[in-house]
């Protein structure tokens, strides 16, 4: 058999057969991609409302996981505290786009299947409901057997806080939405084609409205590409403003890193300076971070039980009636994130009311041969401690912060504090305690972050901001905090020349040892460019490092720099 070839092609269009699946997958993609988004909206507020799984929360949780820590630091330079939002609106987004990936596969393989082949004029059938219904089971099945174990979260969720079942219905209400909405959205988008097509040239239709789809997703990825570019932009912008160090060899090359005998604190009156931190933070004041991308538990105290458990000789559970009938003590602690660079917003002082955690293991019996504990919570974190740090005595279970019952994102119904410690440790919504003989390593330890994290000795210059304008010859205050974890701060020096001389703040007597002090540096500026820095010194004398280093892994290191301009 022979057939003849024209010599030239004489038109760029591809044959019909090819154009009617290219718009049976353009209208299958447009109908899945507005389903999906609502189907997403959905998948967040079951999350939120009602325990449901997000596939986006464990997606994320597996990315950071593979993250390394340094790349995981560099993104948080980058883009700054709002990392963690910016990931899952990633995944979120990318989730809409893989329900419209399957719309529009569906949509050619259905109509292939229903017709044998699609009609050569580009007119298809409508699709069946029980035909959103199949594809809500595929996905159901996508999700529950290779996504979500893929995830590390077992299958069909089972290794969540949402559960099986959790994770089983709330993936099929999402299914069932998703499913029967886009049927019914692709059918409409069929229906209006061959409405345009009958009255239109069946050519200049097909242009039209593929015309027509590809403005509608130009100017959806446009808004979404300017929107997401303005923000690193901005991002970028406003973290080159404020320094996080200062890199002058001199600090270096004069540094003692240890004065002995240490310096006796000069405790004094401050003036009430502008923007310098309050010495407590308010409940709603202090800083919150966790690890879930979307929402932190809501525990429920009726419900509620500690499990004291592991290397004991007597395992048991309390309940919140039972431990707020603990003798409590109060304890002024302050609280540091180990992702706080130098300057940074990430720490709060509060008093805390709680009862120490030595009092549990010892009423359980620790067993010989065990050297860590493990505390466990109610949205899958995990951390321990050594031994020899929980039986401390200032090592507490808090179920009080500043007079309040322990707000919900703070960690309700009970949490942990460890002095001298990252606020890593300070885990939230504890729902075990348990005993173990082997090194146990928690949630950010799995992803790079150093196990034992003691707090790194910091300073933060509150005022004034960086960049601001001082008057020549008005007396003005630089004012700070200084934080050392649990060894108290002895003294805090400001250098006006970036650090080539020092001089003595004045400190605010402290509530304790195991929180920030404030700091204050009267000062009557002439005219000129300077480099304010401070440092501090701690009670064992140890002087704040100098050399600059970022979070990861271990905590920022680096003496807090500002520019200033006197006029
Ligand atoms: N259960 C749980 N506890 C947690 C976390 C978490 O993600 N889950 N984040 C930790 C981190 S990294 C910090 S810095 C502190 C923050 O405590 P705050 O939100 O009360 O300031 O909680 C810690 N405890
Ligand atoms: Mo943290």
């Amino acid at each position: 058999m022979q057939t003849t070839q024209p010599p030239t092609q004489p038109e760029q269009t591809p044959p019909p057969e090819a154009q009617a699946r290219q718009e049976l997958f353009a209208n299958g993609f447009l109908a899945g991609l507005a389903a999906g988004i609502l189907a997403t909206g959905i998948m967040l507020l079951l999350n939120i409302e009602f325990h449901g799984v997000s596939l986006p929360e464990e997606m994320g949780s597996w990315i950071t996981q593979l993250m390394p820590a340094p790349l995981f630091a560099f993104l948080h330079q980058l883009i700054g505290d709002d990392a963690k939002h910016v990931l899952v609106a990633i995944v979120v987004v990318g989730q809409c786009a893989v329900f419209g990936l399957a719309g529009g596969f569906f949509n050619q393989v259905s109509g292939h299947s229903s017709s044998a082949h699609p009609r050569p004029d580009g007119k298809s059938t409508t699709m069946r409901w029980s035909a959103g219904l199949l594809l809500a089971l595929l996905l159901w099945l996508f999700s529950g057997l290779l996504l979500l174990p893929l995830f590390g979260s077992g299958l069909f969720g089972a290794n969540t806080t949402s559960g099986l079942s959790g994770s089983m219905w709330s993936m099929g209400v999402v299914g069932l939405v998703y499913g029967l909405l886009y049927v019914l959205l692709r059918n409409l988008f069929s229906v209006r084609e061959q409405v345009a097509k009958e009255a239109l040239d069946a050519q200049a239709a097909r242009e039209r409205s593929r015309q027509t789809r590809r403005d509608v997703l130009r100017s959806g990825g446009l808004v979404l590409g300017v929107g997401v570019m303005g923000y690193l932009a901005w991002r970028f912008i406003s973290n080159g403003l404020g320094s996080a160090g200062t890199n002058v060899a001199h600090i270096t090359q004069n540094f003692k890193r240890k004065i002995v005998p240490p310096p006796t604190p000069n405790y004094g009156t401050l003036q009430p300076a502008q923007n310098l931190s309050p010495e407590l933070t308010s409940n709603d004041q202090f800083y919150t971070v966790s690890k879930n991308l979307v929402s932190d538990p809501t525990v429920d105290a009726r419900g509620w039980h500690m499990e004291i458990k592991g290397q004991v000789r007597t395992p048991y559970t309390l309940n919140y009636d039972e431990i707020l009938q603990m003798p409590t003590r109060q304890q002024y602690e302050s609280l540091m994130c180990i992702s706080n660079e130098v300057g940074g917003p990430y720490m709060g002082n509060a008093l805390w009311e709680g009862f120490p955690l030595s009092t549990l293991l010892e009423s359980a019996g620790v067993k010989e041969g065990a050297t860590k504990v493990v505390l466990h919570a109610a949205d899958d974190y995990s951390d321990s401690i050594h031994l020899s740090k929980a039986l401390e005595p200032t090592t507490l279970v808090a179920v009080r912060m500043n007079g309040q019952t322990l707000p919900q994102q703070h960690g309700f119904p009970a949490r942990l504090l460890v002095p001298g410690i990252y606020g890593m440790k300070h885990v939230k919504w504890i729902t075990g305690i348990e005993v173990v003989n082997y090194n146990f390593q928690g949630y950010w330890q799995n992803r790079g972050w150093d196990d034992a994290a003691p707090v790194r000795m910091t300073t933060r210059i509150d005022t004034p901001l960086t960049g601001a304008t001082l008057t020549d010859g008005r007396t003005s205050y630089i004012a700070g905090v200084a934080f050392s974890g649990n060894k108290g701060i002895s003294q805090v020096d400001v250098s006006l020349d970036g650090g080539a001389s020092w001089q003595r703040a004045t400190l605010k007597k402290p509530f304790s040892q195991i929180t920030w002090v404030l700091w204050e540096l009267s000062w009557t500026p002439k005219a000129g460019q300077y480099s304010v820095v401070a440092r501090a010194i701690d009670l064992e004398g140890n002087v704040q490092d100098p050399a600059i280093a970022s979070p990861a892994p271990a905590g920022s290191s680096g003496y807090h720099t500002i520019s200033i301009t006197v006029r």
